[in-house]
C-alpha cells in the first residue's frame, strides 16, 4: 500500500512536466528563458564581485588569449583576428596616452563611420580606462558642436574621410583649447594634428591594468546619442553595467561561439555598439563590419563572409523584401536575426522569402532600464511577461492621455494601471537593480524621463515614452511610440494600424501616417505620404474603399501625399514630425496630394480646398 502511494506519489512528480506543459504551451520556452535571466544574473553578479572587476575589455583580452588566430573582424577585403585587434589597439592607446597624456577618466569624443579604426580606438581609450563618446557621423556644424560639448571631451577622433566637417567646426574647437586628431597622413591644417604616423612609432606591447585600476562597474563607459522626437540630441549615459545587459541579448538568443555577425548598423548606436559589437565579444564570434546599410550588397555580403547572424531595426527588414524575388534568395546561412521594430506583416514575409530564419525581436531604449525579448517565437510580439523579469525590474503598463500628452492620475494623484488587453505607457521602476544613468550634463533632460509618485509617494519610474500592450496570455505587443499616436474627435488614432491598412490596397508600397494641425479644430487629422509601387498610380477609389471598410471615420487619412520616397531617420524610423510641421497646403508642398471629400473619395487637393479648410467654411 505504502508502495503503491510512493509510486503514484513518483509518476505524478514525473507527469509534473507534462502538466505544466499541457497548461502552458510555451512552459518549455518560459523554463529556458528563466534559465538562461538566472545565469546572467549569476554572471554580473560575479563581475560586481571581482577585484578589479570584470568589463568587457577583460572579455575581450581573455578571447585574445584563447583565441589568438581566431578572426575578430573581417571589413571589405581586409581580416584581422583577435590578436591583431589586440596589438592594433595596443599601439592607439600608447599614441594617445604619450601624445595626450590621456588618463583615467577622461573622456575622448569619437567621430568616424564603421571602420576597423572604431574599434581599435574605442578598445585603446578603454584600456587607457576613457570614456568614449560616440558621435553620430552624420551630423555637421552646428549639432556637432552642440553633441561635442555634451560630454566634456578634450580630444576629438577623426576618421580620415571626415576630415572636411572637422574643418568646418575647427575654429570653435581650437577656442575652447580642444585637441583635434585625425585618423589619416600628414595633415597641414593648423590646429588637426595626424594621429596615423603616431600609431604607426608606437609599440604593440600590453598596457597595465593599472592604468585602469579604479574603472568600476557603474563607471561611464560609453556616451550614446539619442535623438527622440524632438529637440537636440542627447547624451546617454551608458556605464559598465549597462553595456554588459545590452551584450547579453546575445545570449537570450541563442547566439553561439561559432557564428558570425553582420554588423551594418552604425557604431555610434546602441543596436551597433552594443547589442552587436559588445555581445560578439562576449561571444568571442567574428564581425562582418560594413560601412552601412545596402538593400542590394545585404544577401551577397551574407554568402561571400558566411554569415549566420543579422541585425535589423526599424523598416530595414521591410526594404529587404522590397526588391524583386531571386532565384538565391534562400542560399545563404543567416540562421538568426535579431533587432527590433520589425511589423508583423513583414515578419512574415520574410520569412517566407528568406527562409527559415529564428527572428529575435527585442525591445529597449538605449538609456532606458528595461527590456523584452520575444523567446517564444509569437510573431508579432516583442516579448512575454515572465515572473522572474518582472521582479528583477519591475515596470507597468499605465494609462496615458494623449492629448495632454501625459500619464491620467487618479483622485490621489497616482497613475493607474491598465487592465489586460489595454494599451498603455511602459514605465519601469528605477532602483538599486535598474538604475537610469539619464544623459550627461543635461539635467532637465534626465529629470523630464522620470516620472514620480508613481504609485506610492516618493517611488520613481522610467518613462520609456513607448505604449504597450500585454494581452491575456502575457504576449507584450509594441504599439506606439508618444508621438505616433494622435488623436482626433477624441478618438486615439495609432499611426501603424493606419499604416498597416494603408499597405493592403495594392498600389501602395510604403506608408507613412501622421497627424496635421487643422486650424480650428483640436487634436489633429490623419495624413499619410505614401510611396507607390513602381509604374502604378495613386487608385483613389480602391483606397477609398479600403479606409471605409476598414477603419472608423476619424483614423481614415483626410489628406494623402505622394512621395518619390520617404524620408528616415537615422535610425530607419520613418520621418514624422518634419512632415506633420509641413502641414497640407498645396501652395507649399508640390507634391500630388489629395483629400478625402466626406461620401465621396479622395479627390485631387486645391487650393480652393485648402482655402475653404483655413476659413472653416469647410469643417473637418
Ligand atoms: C565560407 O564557407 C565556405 C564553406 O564552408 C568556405 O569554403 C569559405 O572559405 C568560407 N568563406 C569565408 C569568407 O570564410
Ligand atoms: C529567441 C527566439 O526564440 N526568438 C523567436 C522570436 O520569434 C520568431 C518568429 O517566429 C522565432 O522564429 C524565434 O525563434
Amino acid at each position: 500500500m505504502v508502495a503503491y502511494v510512493l509510486y503514484s506519489a513518483l509518476a505524478g512528480l514525473a507527469l509534473l512536466p507534462l502538466w505544466l506543459y499541457l497548461k502552458n504551451s510555451y512552459f518549455l520556452q518560459d523554463l529556458r528563458y528563466a534559465l538562461t535571466g538566472i545565469q546572467i544574473a549569476i554572471r554580473i553578479g560575479r563581475f560586481k564581485r571581482q577585484k578589479p572587476f570584470y568589463s568587457i575589455l577583460d572579455c575581450f583580452l581573455d578571447k585574445v588569449a584563447k583565441q589568438p588566430q581566431k578572426k575578430f573582424v573581417l571589413f571589405e577585403e581586409s581580416s584581422y583576428t583577435y590578436s591583431q585587434a589586440d596589438k592594433e589597439s595596443n599601439r592607439v592607446a600608447r599614441a594617445l596616452s604619450t601624445h595626450v597624456h590621456l588618463r583615467e577618466g577622461d573622456t575622448v569624443a569619437l567621430f568616424m563611420g564603421n571602420e576597423p579604426h572604431f574599434l581599435w580606438t574605442w578598445l585603446a581609450l578603454t584600456k587607457l580606462g576613457c570614456t568614449a563618446s560616440l558621435l553620430n557621423c552624420n551630423i555637421r556644424s552646428k549639432s556637432l558642436l552642440h553633441c561635442f560639448s555634451c560630454c566634456d571631451a578634450k580630444v576629438l577622433v577623426a576618421g580620415a574621410d571626415l576630415r572636411g566637417a572637422v574643418e568646418e567646426v575647427l575654429p570653435t574647437l581650437r577656442e575652447q583649447g580642444i585637441r583635434v586628431f585625425l585618423l589619416g597622413e600628414a595633415c597641414d591644417v593648423e590646429g588637426i594634428e595626424s594621429l596615423s604616423d603616431k600609431i604607426q612609432q608606437a609599440s604593440d606591447e600590453p598596457l597595465s591594468r593599472e592604468l585602469r585600476a579604479n574603472v568600476n562597474l557603474k563607471s561611464p563607459a560609453l556616451y550614446i546619442y539619442t535623438s527622440g522626437t524632438t529637440g537636440l540630441p542627447k547624451a546617454a549615459v551608458i556605464n559598465h553595467e549597462r553595456m554588459w545587459m545590452a551584450s547579453f541579448i546575445q545570449n537570450v538568443a541563442g547566439v553561439r561561439s561559432d557564428d558570425i555577425i553582420y554588423i551594418y548598423l552604425p557604431l555610434y548606436h546602441s543596436a551597433g555598439f552594443l547589442m552587436g559589437l559588445c555581445g560578439a565579444i562576449d561571444k568571442g564570434i567574428t564581425v562582418v563590419l560594413r560601412k552601412k546599410f545596402s538593400a542590394s550588397s545585404f544577401w551577397n555580403d551574407c554568402r561571400k563572409y558566411n554569415v549566420t547572424v543579422i541585425q535589423y531595426i526599424g523598416e530595414i527588414m521591410r526594404y529587404l523584401c522590397n526588391p524583386p524575388k531571386r532565384d538565391n534568395d534562400r542560399d545563404h546561412k543567416v540562421r538568426l536575426a535579431l533587432g527590433n521594430g520589425i511589423r508583423a506583416d513583414t515578419w512574415a514575409d520574410f520569412l517566407q522569402r528568406f527562409g527559415d530564419i529564428c527572428i529575435c525581436e527585442c525591445y529597449g531604449a538605449t538609456e532606458g532600464n528595461i527590456g523584452f525579448v520575444n523567446y517564444t517565437g509569437k510573431i508579432g510580439a516583442i516579448g512575454k511577461e515572465h515572473f522572474l523579469h518582472k521582479m528583477g525590474c519591475p515596470y507597468a503598463l499605465i494609462r496615458y492621455d494623449t492629448e495632454r500628452e501625459e500619464p491620467v492620475r487618479d483622485s490621489r494623484g497616482f497613475c493607474i494601471k491598465v487592465p489586460r488587453g489595454e494599451t498603455g505607457l511602459l514605465v519601469a521602476k528605477i532602483g538599486k537593480r535598474t538604475p537610469f544613468s539619464g544623459y550627461a550634463k543635461n539635467k532637465q533632460q534626465t529629470e523630464k524621463k522620470k516620472l514620480t509618485d508613481v504609485f506610492v509617494k516618493g517611488d520613481a519610474y522610467f518613462n520609456s515614452g513607448d505604449l504597450l500592450r500585454i494581452d491575456s496570455e502575457g504576449f507584450v505587443y509594441f504599439q506606439d511610440r508618444i508621438g505616433d499616436t494622435f488623436r482626433w474627435k477624441g478618438e486615439n488614432v495609432a499611426t501603424t494600424e493606419v499604416a498597416d491598412h494603408l499597405l493592403m490596397v495594392n498600389c501602395i508600397e510604403e506608408a507613412n501616417v501622421y497627424g496635421v494641425k487643422v486650424p480650428g479644430h483640436e487634436g489633429r487629422i490623419g495624413m499619410a505620404a505614401l510611396k507607390l509601387k513602381d509604374n502604378m498610380d495613386f487608385d483613389s477609389k480602391a483606397a477609398y474603399q479600403h479606409v471605409k471598410n476598414y477603419l472608423p471615420s476619424y483614423a481614415r487619412p483626410r489628406f494623402i501625399r505622394i512621395q518619390d520616397t520617404l524620408l528616415l531617420t537615422g535610425t530607419f524610423k520613418q520621418m514624422k514630425v518634419k512632415l506633420a510641421e509641413e502641414g497640407f497646403n498645396p501652395a507649399v508642398i508640390k507634391d500630388p496630394m489629395f483629400y478625402l471629400e466626406e461620401n465621396k473619395g479622395y479627390v485631387p487637393m486645391t487650393q480652393q480646398i485648402f482655402n475653404s479648410i483655413a476659413e472653416g467654411t469647410v469643417r473637418l
